[in-house]
């Protein structure tokens, strides 16, 4: 992990989590998105480079590993039990990976 991808990371994160409390929801992903006044299809490419944040690989999903070094990478400290929690929430056909469908559905129900 270098300096510039850190930082990077660190960048969406907070652009997302607009009220600073380390959490970011979907109404906060919901008010960026408009704040751009983009139309759909950027709100697309605004969810693809998020998503790309998370999947390291480039696999075009997300796993649980991934998500993990993702969140660390941001400072989050989570434990297993939390991540699990996370994925469960996220993972809706349950294959234990997060596809960018999935991804959009958890940010923008
Ligand atoms: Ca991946
Ligand atoms: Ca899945």
């Amino acid at each position: 992990m270098n300096e510039l991808k850190l930082k990077e990371y660190k960048e969406v994160f907070s652009m997302f989590d607009k009220n600073k409390d380390g959490v970011i929801t979907s109404c906060e992903v919901g008010e960026v998105l408009e704040s751009f006044e983009s139309n759909k299809d950027e709100q697309d490419e605004e969810l693809q480079a998020a998503f790309k944040i998370f999947d390291l690989d480039g696999t075009g999903r997300i796993s649980k590993s991934e998500l993990k070094s993702a969140l660390v990478n941001l400072g989050e400290n989570i434990n297993d039990k939390n991540l699990n929690l996370i994925i469960e929430t996220i993972d809706l056909d349950g294959d234990g990976f997060i596809s960018f469908e999935e991804f959009k559905k958890f940010v923008c129900p």
